[in-house]
């Protein structure tokens, strides 16, 4: 496979990094975190996006490597941002894991051992998973989420809504977050499904005890619909895109 030889050499040379995008409190604009998304710069054709090369990385078993070392620049990240005092004391990175890597028996030793490492607070990391992965097999989920969660780590359940999920089984595992899929958000007002849908996850966070983040939140209509609906926390194009370390710092510099 051509693209499994070129993943391999660009991880090898360092081509893989992290961009980050704010997580924004919805009521002040403040930066509360971020979401770390991998990114590949390929000498020839730019800037490939995970859509590029996820599949790839996860057929070929690359994804554990990559997200080793994923990881390590998060978590080095993190910690150089609270150490320089870039950061409010509670901003945290989000790290997303693929099935592949949730399920390596090794997963979350290797994860904690990179945090401790790197001397990063867990409290400062959230790992986001799908309600897919969690689905997978909620019984073997469970203990993997409780060990991270009593290590201090945050779980936040990606992409929430469109997939499979028993309101009981979700208020059974530690979860801190429920992210609204971007595609109900984009369809904010203009279909009643989506709407809905919006609401009745705002509201189950609450219930749950739980917080909301809607993601892709493009426009400031959006954002005062959330807002309207009880939604705290938000993240899209609407603040920044997801961005190289020294510009998420610059933006950071620039707050309020
Ligand atoms: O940034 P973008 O919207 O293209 O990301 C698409 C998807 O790729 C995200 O929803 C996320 O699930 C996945 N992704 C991004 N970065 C990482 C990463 O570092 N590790 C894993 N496993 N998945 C990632
Ligand atoms: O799968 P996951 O939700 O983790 O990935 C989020 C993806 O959404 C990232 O790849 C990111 O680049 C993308 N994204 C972030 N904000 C916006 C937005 O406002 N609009 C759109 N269309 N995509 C966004
Ligand atoms: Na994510
Ligand atoms: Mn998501």
């Amino acid at each position: 496979l051509r693209t499994e030889t070129e993943l391999r050499t660009g991880i090898e040379r360092g081509q893989l990094r992290l961009a980050y995008q704010p997580i924004v409190d919805l009521r002040d604009g403040g930066v509360v975190g971020s979401e770390a998304l991998a990114r590949w710069g390929h000498p020839e054709r730019g800037l490939v996006p995970p859509s590029g090369f996820l599949a790839v990385a996860e057929e070929t078993g690359l994804i554990i490597p990559l997200g080793r070392m994923l990881v390590q620049e998060a978590a080095a990240q993190v910690a150089a941002w609270h150490r320089e005092g870039r950061v409010r004391p509670g901003f945290r990175v989000s790290i997303n894991v693929s099935n592949r890597e949730f399920w390596q028996g090794a997963y979350p030793a290797r994860l904690l051992e990179a945090l401790e490492a790197a001397q990063v607070d867990p409290g400062w990391v959230a790992i986001e998973i799908t309600e897919t992965v969690i689905m997978h097999s909620a019984e073997q989920a469970l203990p993997v989420l409780s060990r991270l969660k009593q290590a201090g780590l945050r779980l936040h359940v990606d992409d929430f809504g469109t997939g499979y999920s028993s309101l009981e089984t979700l208020h059974r595992f530690p979860v801190d977050a429920l992210k609204i899929d971007r595609s109900f958000v984009a369809r904010l007002d203009l279909d009643e499904r989506s709407t809905e849908l919006v609401r009745t996850i705002v509201t189950m966070g609450r219930n749950l005890g739980v917080e909301v983040i809607a993601e892709g939140i493009e426009t400031a209509r959006q954002a005062e619909r959330l807002v309207e609906m009880g939604c705290e926390y938000g993240q899209g194009y609407l603040w920044a895109q997801p961005l190289p370390a020294a510009e998420f710092a610059a933006l950071l510099a620039g707050e309020p």
